[in-house]
């Protein structure tokens, strides 16, 4: 099928200059295309993760996607969709960040095969640009009332915006020019805050190069259907490094999506095919208890990011939370799935049950404590245990580093030594 038709009925398209053309261009050829990154963090999270799959839908249906790292626009700061000026990091920090972001991008792309992605810094080619070449050759091209009524400049007139950011889209134009030239780039994609950069690009190029046919597409802003902003939890962004946000947690934020959101996900989302999409949500409706949507959701995405064996992991955490049966799990995934649990650190020596749980302060007395036990309310390591003179020893901790320990229903305390 064709790509863009693909993309509408996924709902991934909300922009676009001179559709009819760029259509045509990709019936035609393999197309070379781009998003930029700026190194602004050490990882990227779920909401850059639109225009990443997109490289790589393009990329599915033969086109050649380019990654770009700002490693020079990093350092300036994009003003578009901020509000406040950015604090410029320093070049240090900026360095170590465009290795972090360069490691996440490339494990979403094929390196191999005709249509091979590429990766590029702008620092290679405006790290070495002079301030009189800037200003001549390229600054020249931009009217400053065309840059003032771009949104990223007007939007922040009243509370100010200095000259670096100002002159942000004028390196963002010159990186499309670029890659245009000396690659053949013929489309940049990018979020919709991005539509003025692309589109300022275009017109830098036209105004470069004769007869020059370039594209620019953005993707919208996915939303949520309670109007609360996309991709925040209460620990925060839900990142794509799974050392700040494990597969775990991963799996965990998807499967808790909402019913009225969870179709329109697995359109954006995830590379099912309309048939699957369109089968999942008959079965989904017809049993939303099942969560059904929200599982295959879970899983795509899982393994989109993290792989097949996180994937697995992150189902086998999931089942032993749910039924209770947490000894068959390992050290590693205990800190995955308990990381937001309640935590005690206890001393390397035997204690009795009954201790650890004033200890722990999961009960309030030696008395409740007993009580808890006897009435079979204490689980550890997923056991019932009703002796109230248990003592819990090495014996009890799995991989000699946690003890687990389950009141109640639900209510679980991490015992770390
Ligand atoms: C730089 C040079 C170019 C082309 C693009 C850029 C970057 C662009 C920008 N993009 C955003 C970004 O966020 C930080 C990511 C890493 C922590 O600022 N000027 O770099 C986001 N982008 C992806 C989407 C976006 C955008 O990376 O376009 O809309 C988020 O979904 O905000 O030549």
């Amino acid at each position: 099928m064709n790509i863009l038709k693909d993309l509408e009925f996924r709902g991934l398209l909300h922009q676009m200059t001179d559709a009819e053309g760029l259509e045509k261009l990709l019936e035609t050829e393999s197309v070379k295309l781009y998003c930029g990154f700026d190194p602004t963090g050490d990882s990227l999270h779920i909401g850059h993760l639109l225009p990443i799959l997109m490289l790589k839908r393009f990329q599915l249906a033969g086109h050649k996607p380019i990654a770009l790292v700002g490693g020079a626009t990093g350092m300036i700061g994009d003003p578009s969709g901020k509000k406040e000026e950015r604090v410029l990091n320093t070049v240090e920090t900026v360095k170590f960040y465009s290795e972090s972001i360069k490691n996440q991008l490339v494990r979403f792309l094929d390196f191999d095969g005709e249509n091979a992605a590429v990766v590029a810094n702008n620092y290679d080619w405006t790290g070495e640009l002079n301030v009189i070449t800037f200003l001549r050759d390229i600054g020249k091209h931009f009217g400053l009332n065309y840059m003032l009524a771009k949104d990223s400049v007007s939007s922040r007139l009243e509370n100010g915006i200095s000259f670096t950011e100002f002159t942000y889209m004028i390196l963002q134009s010159y990186d499309f020019f670029r890659l245009y030239k000396d690659h053949g780039c013929r489309l940049q994609i990018g979020g919709s805050d991005q539509w003025g950069n692309i589109t300022a690009g275009l017109e830098f190029i036209r105004k470069n190069e004769e007869n020059a046919k370039a594209f620019g597409l953005t993707v919208p802003l996915v939303t949520k259907s309670d109007g609360t902003k996309f991709g925040k939890t209460e620990g925060g962004a839900v990142w794509l490094n799974a050392d700040k946000t494990t597969p775990y947690e991963f799996y965990q934020f998807w499967i808790n999506v909402d019913d009225k959101d969870v179709v329109n996900y697995l359109k954006i989302f995830t590379f099912l095919s309309h048939e699957e999409i369109i089968e999942l949500e008959k079965q989904f409706n017809e049993d939303r208890g099942q969560r059904s949507a929200q599982k295959a959701l879970a899983s795509e995405m899982t393994k989109i990011v993290h792989g097949d064996a996180a994937l697995a992991q992150a189902l086998k955490i999931t089942e032993a939370l749910f039924s209770g049966s947490v000894a068959e799990l390992t050290a590693e995934e205990i800190k995955q799935g308990f990381k937001d649990v309640p935590s005690y650190a206890a001393a390397n020596e035997d204690i009795s049950l009954v201790d650890l749980l004033v200890n722990a302060g999961i009960v309030t007395s030696k008395r409740q404590a007993r009580e808890d036990i006897s009435n079979g309310a204490v689980y550890v390591n997923g056991v019932r245990l009703q002796d109230v003179s248990k003592i819990i020893t090495k014996e009890d901790r799995i991989e000699g580093q946690f003890t687990i320990i389950r009141r109640g229903k639900k209510k679980y305390t991490l015992i770390k030594y």
